[in-house]
């Protein structure tokens, strides 16, 4: 048993995102999302879900509040629905939209709650992918301009904004493997969209800076943890292709202003270029208040030729598996974490997404008993301590996610939250994982 306590000032939070929680997608306004189209589209999605209504948040948030406020966090991490504002995507704004989040920025303030905020988790506007989406440079105007009426908008209410929730999804998962909308399935296109969307982050950053807005702004990547499996030279080769197709693709450009060359190389055998225009890199390398990092997995590769995109293939080591098949590897945080130390020196961390899915089940009398999530967020709650204790600036906290929600491609049957969502009824009901955290958060650490 060793006591576990963690800094005064740590955040403890959760964390959403509009399209997984709000429904209410015509409701005051709102313009049309690739996620609609794409949720509507038969087969994206499993069960043909959508985020019609998903936890109707839009109405319910004073109830979701509540549950925050009972469950003792600093900070909560959603996302503001970019079609809301500007229901093309540019043009005519749309104030009911802003007035919204007014109402649960306002309603967070109230509870003691900081809000953090997420400007791109997802749901580009239906209008500008109709003008080729993240692949028409055009869409990065239209992103700061978005972002400046936000800025603007909550100048002193929000204090710490994210401009972008995991480039990679937003690229590659979306438009080279397809899994996640608008479906594409073509390299030079994702590799492209990558590199725009980091131009936008570093533009709208650019413009928090010359607007003077209070507080931090930083971005978010989801980052994993690949090892090779043996030393052998071309083993560790594969599973560095595999590791920096997560990480260094996105990490490399945020902090130093380039792309790692070998995997520059790598896409160019496969026939993908980065578009890189004069200033871009500069652009993109703006300096960062913090860097947020999604953390869900890690695992062990070898080489296997013409395995994925890599020829890389993953080894099965016998890691326990959430209900999303993906490894529980807490080790795996902490050699992250102090793998972005190490390379990129002291710029404070938030972990703005850590947490599991498994497939619980609602007791007779309202409970769920989610030993399982408990357990990976205790295991990973120790890794957190111990990066702290070796030195890595780790700020904050946030588990995904407050809510069982829209799963994207898999719907609803895929719960990560630590409240129930009943779907029949919109009821939510908290986990034995919401206690767990309560008692974590209220004692600032824990046993262990
Ligand atoms: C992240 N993958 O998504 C997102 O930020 C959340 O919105 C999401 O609910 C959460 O993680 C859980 O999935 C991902 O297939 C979705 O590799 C899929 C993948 C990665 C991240």
């Amino acid at each position: 048993m060793a006591n576990i306590q963690f800094p005064q000032d740590f955040v403890w939070g959760t964390a959403t995102a509009s399209y997984q929680i709000e429904g209410a997608y015509q409701e005051d306004g709102r313009g049309l999302s690739i996620w609609d189209t794409f949720s509507h589209t038969p087969g994206n999605v499993f069960n043909g879900d959508t985020g019609d209504v998903a936890c109707d948040s839009y109405h319910r948030y004073e109830e979701d509040i509540a549950l925050l406020k009972r469950l003792g966090v600093k900070a909560y991490r959603f996302s503001i629905a970019w079609p809301r504002i500007y229901p093309q995507g540019t043009g005519e704004l749309n104030e009911k939209g802003l007035d919204y989040y007014r109402r649960v920025v306002d309603a967070l303030l109230a509870a003691g709650i900081e809000p953090c905020v997420t400007l791109y988790h997802w749901d580009l506007p239906q209008a500008l992918q109709d003008k080729g989406g993240w692949a028409n440079r055009d869409a990065i105007a239209a992103f700061t301009n978005y972002a400046e009426t936000v800025f603007k908008a909550f100048d002193g209410k929000i204090k710490q904004w994210i401009t972008f929730n995991e480039t990679w999804c937003v690229s590659f998962l979306s438009n080279y493997i397809g899994a996640h909308a608008p479906g594409n399935r073509d390299l030079q296109l994702a590799v492209t969209i990558a590199h725009n969307c980091m131009v936008a982050h570093g533009e709208a950053v650019k413009k928090f800076r010359a607007l003077g807005i209070q507080g931090e702004i930083g971005t978010t990547h989801n980052l994993y943890w690949f090892e090779p499996y043996t030393t052998k030279p071309e083993d560790v080769a594969a599973a560095r292709r595999n590791r920096a197709y997560n990480n260094e693709w996105f990490m490399e450009p945020t902090f130093k202003g380039t792309y790692p060359p070998f995997m520059v190389d790598w896409f160019r055998a496969k026939g993908a270029e980065v578009p890189i225009e004069p200033g871009d890199m500069e652009t993109i390398a703006q300096p960062i208040d913090f860097i947020g990092v999604n953390f869900y997995s890690g695992g062990f590769g070898r080489y296997k030729k013409d395995e994925g995109l890599f020829d890389c293939e993953e080894v099965q080591v016998g890691f326990d598996k959430t209900f999303m098949d993906w490894n529980v590897y807490p080790d795996g945080l902490y050699k992250v974490l102090s793998w972005v130390k190490e390379e990129y020196g002291d710029v404070p961390i938030y972990i703005t997404e850590n947490g599991a899915c498994y497939d619980d089940e609602l007791t007779a009398d309202n409970r769920v008993h989610d030993a399982r999530r408990a357990d990976y967020y205790k295991k990973h709650f120790i890794q957190c301590h111990r990066l702290i204790e070796s030195g890595v600036p780790l700020k904050g906290y946030f588990a995904w996610s407050l809510l069982d929600n829209f799963e994207w491609a898999e719907g609803y049957r895929k719960r990560f939250g630590i409240v129930y969502t009943n779907y029949e009824t919109l009821e939510r009901h908290p986990k034995d994982s919401y206690y767990f955290i309560q008692q974590v958060i209220k004692d600032n650490g824990f046993e262990a």
